[in-house]
């Protein structure tokens, strides 16, 4: 068996070193151009010539859970495309999420600020029960993090394609409720893959539904929002704030209005690493499942999209 590793953005060589330990009857090699054919690849973004040169691949593993940028190149059908299925994503994401939402739920910024002029100034406490905080996308990231916030007693609703249930976390289903879940919330956090249906869904239109002072927390895809929308919320006082870990364009072009704007916090794509040695252990135990013929969880459906 031969599996072929294909990163960008990633140093190769601990990915091929941490798979030829965990599959020692595998030969694992970092792929080049006119590299000899392999049955299986870990890939990150990697060039349409790689798939152009490997139409034999069983399967391709994603070394990250969005696959948007997989999906834009062409790969043959019979290549099964798989997503990294939380491999130690999962809590990071929770603590980021309930870390952005209650900084702000808290005050912590303003406090901040008071501090650091010499102010032992005390503000008014909120009522949490009007900071209800919506998650769209209930999957593997976005379930743990709607639980992880109800922890803290919010109100926590969520929105997925397909009806959930989750304990005490109030689900709605489909383009049909969109509209409810919107305006039942305070706070918004994005969990859920960039597909056609869902580019561009955080817009003057939608982020306009949440409440009044709603905050805005997009850990998915920079391509969900769209910025000029979010600036003009701002503006007009509709939305209090922004915490963005994700761009459109990665990194985040110099002068952007994002940089510097009062109202945001920025991070550079980090809520949820890729840890490797997780991710490892998880894709070399998926390739022994595929070699015996058993199915692997993670699995992209393509027509989905995620
Ligand atoms: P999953 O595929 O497990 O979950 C996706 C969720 O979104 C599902 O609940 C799905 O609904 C829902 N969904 C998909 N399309 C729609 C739609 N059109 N309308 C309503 N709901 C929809 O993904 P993960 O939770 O693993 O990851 C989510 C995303 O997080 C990734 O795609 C990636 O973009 C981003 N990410 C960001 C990272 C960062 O560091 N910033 C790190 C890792 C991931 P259903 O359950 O019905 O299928
Ligand atoms: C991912 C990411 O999709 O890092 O895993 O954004």
């Amino acid at each position: 068996m031969h599996i072929t590793v294909c990163l960008s953005q990633q140093k190769p060589e601990p990915w091929q070193e941490g798979l030829q330990a965990a599959l020692p009857d595998a030969t694992v090699s970092v792929w080049q151009p006119g590299a000899a054919a392999a049955d299986y690849a870990v890939v990150w973004a990697p060039p349409q010539a790689f798939f152009d040169e490997q139409p034999g691949l069983k399967a391709a593993f994603n070394t990250g859970a969005g696959v948007d940028a997989l999906l834009s190149l062409r790969v043959a059908p019979s290549t099964r495309l798989v997503r990294l299925d939380d491999a130690g994503m999962s809590v990071q994401m929770a603590e980021f999420a309930c870390h952005a939402v209650i900084r702000h739920f808290r005050e912590l910024d303003a406090y901040e600020a008071d501090v650091r002029e010499g102010r032992w100034s005390y503000r008014k406490p909120r009522a949490r029960a009007d900071f209800p905080v919506g998650v769209m996308g209930l999957g593997v990231l976005g379930e743990r993090v709607a639980r992880a916030l109800t922890v803290f007693d919010f109100p926590v609703h969520g929105w997925s394609r397909s009806p959930k249930t989750i304990d005490g976390v109030r689900c709605h289903a489909g383009e049909a409720q969109l509209d409810t879940f919107l305006s039942s919330c305070r706070v918004l956090v994005n969990l859920l893959p960039l597909t056609p249906q869902t580019q561009d869904i955080l817009n003057r239109r939608t982020l306009g539904l949440l409440r009044p002072g709603g905050y805005l927390v997009n850990l998915a895809r920079g391509a969900h929002l769209v910025d000029e929308d979010l600036l003009a919320l701002l503006d007009s006082g509709h939305l209090a704030g922004a915490a963005l870990d994700v761009f459109r364009t990665e990194p985040l072009p110099a002068g952007h209005g994002f940089w510097n704007h009062p109202k945001i916090t920025l991070t550079p794509h980090t809520s949820a690493r890729t840890l490797r040695e997780e991710s490892i252990a998880q894709i070399a135990r998926k390739i022994a499942a595929l070699q015996r013929g058993e199915p692997v969880a993670g699995e992209v459906d393509r027509q989905r999209g995620y």
